[in-house]
This record gives structure tokens, sequence and C-alpha cells, in this order.
């Protein structure tokens, strides 16, 4: 992938302050995207300096200058949850018919779960519910049903870090009916111990292509501190949890200083991905260029441009 020359596109000095929660905000990464009304937006993940998180929208005409919000979601009905909430992070937005549905990562008294909302206008936010029986993180939706049922990627987390998080080396395909309760249908890929990939979750939502469904996601090399990475690989389109292909390298690793350099160094962390072109029946068009928005070392914004055949090609 190639990044964009005025990376980072979004900065913490960016965000605005919202009295009395936000004051010189700490960080800004792992973005949502989609397009929406000819508008490219970002729901950003934002923490302050009392390290509470954040979403915040962001607006843009072309992908590359964004107008930040000067407020940030409330989400309609979160009040239904019962336990402690510490953090709702890692928003992916899906386009389902002319909904759109967030699905993040929460971070609650009994461990972290995937929390699902939702929007028409990304004015009034309304809170779903907690879709994740277990602890699991990196949940991405479908943007249609297939064989009639709705679709989901996700990584449950087993592994136990040594003084660190639960984390997971394998990414699932899980299928529901009403979209708030879940079943594992089959594992789809796991980590490849010693190489780029170790740990595994999935990215953005997963874009229709004629030669399956084009899957970003991030790989972590666990040598002596962690290495996020991103990678690609192609899902077949009646049966995602078919792998039709998977890239041997990575495809976009931390290089520069602001994705070497911040609260988290050497982190690349791939959420949002914005497609041009699709053709009539709803394929992404091979030439059409592919926006990917990630967090940079958990403090910053990156934006990175390929093409869905270059893409395809590395899987
Ligand atoms: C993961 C998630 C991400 C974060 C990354 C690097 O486990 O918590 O939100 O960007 O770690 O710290």
């Amino acid at each position: 992938m190639r990044r964009y020359l005025n990376n980072p596109i979004i900065k913490p000095k960016d965000i605005p302050d919202i009295k009395p929660d936000i004051i010189d905000a700490t960080s800004v990464f792992n973005p949502g995207a989609i397009q929406f009304n000819d508008k490219i937006l970002l729901m950003l993940r934002v923490q302050n300096r009392a390290r509470e998180t954040y979403f915040i929208m962001a607006k843009s005409e072309d992908g590359f200058h964004f107008k930040i919000a000067n407020e940030y979601i409330k989400w309609i009905g979160l009040e239904k949850v019962k336990e402690k909430i510490y953090h709702l992070y890692d928003p992916r937005i899906t386009k389902i018919r002319n909904e759109y549905y967030i699905m993040f990562a929460m971070d609650i008294e009994s461990g972290c779960f995937l929390g699902l909302g939702k929007t028409i206008d990304f004015k009034k936010f309304e809170f779903l519910g907690i879709v994740s029986k277990e602890d699991n993180r990196n949940g991405v939706l479908f943007p249609e049903k297939i064989n009639g049922k709705y679709l989901r990627l996700d990584r449950p987390n087993k592994n136990q870090l040594v003084d660190g998080p639960l984390t997971g080396s394998e990414i699932w395909l899980s299928e529901s009916m009403d979209l708030l309760n879940w079943q594992p249908v089959r594992k789809v890929i796991s980590g490849r111990n010693h190489y780029w990939d170790e740990l595994i979750g999935a990215g953005p939502p997963p874009v229709k292509t004629a030669k399956g469904w084009l899957c970003i996601y991030h790989g972590i090399a666990m040598h002596y501190q962690p290495i996020y990475q991103v990678g690609v690989m192609l899902l077949g389109l009646d049966d995602p949890s078919k792998v039709i292909a998977r890239g041997r390298f990575n495809i976009l690793e931390p290089r520069e200083l602001y994705e070497t350099v911040g609260q988290v160094p050497n982190v690349i962390f791939p959420t949002g991905v914005v497609v041009d072109e699709f053709d009539k029946n709803g394929f992404a068009k091979m030439e059409s260029e592919v926006k990917l928005y990630y967090g940079a070392a958990d403090t910053f914004i990156g934006l990175a441009i390929s093409t869905i055949e270059e893409l395809i090609n590395k899987c």
C-alpha cells in the first residue's frame, strides 16, 4: 500500500476541546470509516488525559481532509448494560440495506465483549446490545446476508499474554438471524507462528469482489515487543469460511515515525476501508481505488492507498 504523503491525516492536536470531558486529547486512532451521502465519514477513537475513550465523528469531501465534530457520540440505550463499562473502542461500520451498523469492542467489568450500535443519519446513535457470549474482539459484519443469515468475522480472546491482555490467534466466522444472537460457525484462519501474523484479528468490514470477499486483517509478530501489521485474504463469496487465498507478506508495516513512536510503538491497526467504485451488481471494480484508514502507534490516524486488483494479487 502507498501512504498518503501528508500522513498522519488526524493528530491528537486536531481534536477540539469538548469541555469538560476532552481537553488537549492524548490520542486519536483506530477509526471506523464509511461513505455516506457523497462524504467520507470516520468514527474516531479518542482518548482524553484520563485515558477514557470517546467516539467522535469526522467528515470529509475528499477522504484526505477531515472536519472533526465538536461533540462526542452519546449512545441511546447504553444504560441497559448493568455492569460497569470502561471503554467502547475500535468501531467498524457496515452498511446493511439503508442502515449503518457499528460493531465495537467493549471493556466491561467481566471482560472484553463485542457491542453493536446502529444509526441511519450519523446524528442519533442507538446501542443495540452486547453481541458476544464470551470474551471477543475485532468483530466485523458482512454488508449483506449470505444464505439467509447475517455473518461476521470475530476473534475469540483465548490467549493470555504474560503481563498483557487476553488476545487471540484465530479469526472465526459467526452467524446470526437477528444481528443480536450469534453462533460460531467455524474457524477461518489461524495465526502463523514465527512469522508476521502470529496473533491475528479482522480489520475493516469485508469488501465484495468478483473473486471473493476481500478481507484486510491485522497480524502481530510477537518477537520481543509486538509489531502490528496489515495483511489480506480472500474468502469464498457463498461460504466465507472457505479461504481462497491468503497473502504470505504483510502489505503495510510500521516504518514511519508516527507508526513506530507513540503511546504504543510499532502499531498499524487497520479498521476503516473506503472503496470508490462498485459495478451494478454490487462488486467492487478491479481498478477501483481503496483507501485504508488505520491507527498508528495508538496515537494518530494514517491513510494508505491501493486498488482492489493490487490487493487481490497480494492475497
Ligand atoms: C489491540 C487493541 C487495539 C490496539 C492494539 C495496539 O489489542 O487494543 O485497540 O490498537 O492492541 O495497542
